[in-house]
């Protein structure tokens, strides 16, 4: 019975996530930390969204929403274009 219960708190929180939605960015030209904060920055002016990670080595932008709402990818695209980048691919990773 114990166990169940431990098992229940640790899948709360991956339940809680999977009602936001996720969108990763390829972008380009990308190669140092400030330009990670220009991008990020962008990004954090529109509304929904929750946290925002960079990875330098892979190029790419993972912006996570906050809980029942899902930011528009041409927003986030424009986002990315008006810090001065260009975006190679953007999906929708659920
Ligand atoms: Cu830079």
């Amino acid at each position: 019975m114990k166990k169940i219960f431990v098992l229940f708190l640790f899948l709360l929180p991956s339940l809680a996530f999977s009602a936001s939605s996720k969108i990763i960015a390829t972008v380009e030209g990308m190669s140092c930390a400030s330009c990670a904060t220009a991008i990020e920055q962008q990004i954090r002016k529109l509304p929904d969204i929750d946290t925002v990670k960079i990875s330098l080595s892979k190029s790419q932008v993972i912006i996570a929403s906050k809980r029942d709402s899902s930011p528009k990818i041409p927003d986030i695209q424009k986002a990315i274009e008006t810090a001065g980048y260009k975006v190679k691919t953007i999906i929708s990773a659920e």
